[in-house]
């Protein structure tokens, strides 16, 4: 989503898939710095992604680029731990 601010209105405008997009998961069960390490090698292996960030606390995990879901889902659960969204 874009948010675009016109005067005092916010519009939130969905955003058109783009081969740049910047996308974010949850990832469940990454307990150290150690886990964020294998979740951010696991999704960096997959091509078309870059840029991972983890953000150990909330799960929330980013990075730039798409890539099939599935190929994801694989890839975190092979490092040990779950998508969950
Ligand atoms: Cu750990």
């Amino acid at each position: 989503m874009l948010l675009i601010e016109s005067g005092s209105r916010k519009i939130l405008l969905p955003t058109t898939k783009q081969e740049n997009e910047m996308a974010a998961i949850k990832v469940q069960g990454m307990k150290c710095q150690h886990c964020a390490g294998s979740t951010k090698k696991a999704l960096e292996g997959i091509d078309g992604i870059s840029n991972v960030q983890v953000d150990l606390d909330s799960g929330q995990v980013s990075f730039d680029g798409t890539a099939d879901m599935e190929t994801i889902k694989a890839a975190v659960s092979k490092a040990g731990f779950e998508v969950i969204s």
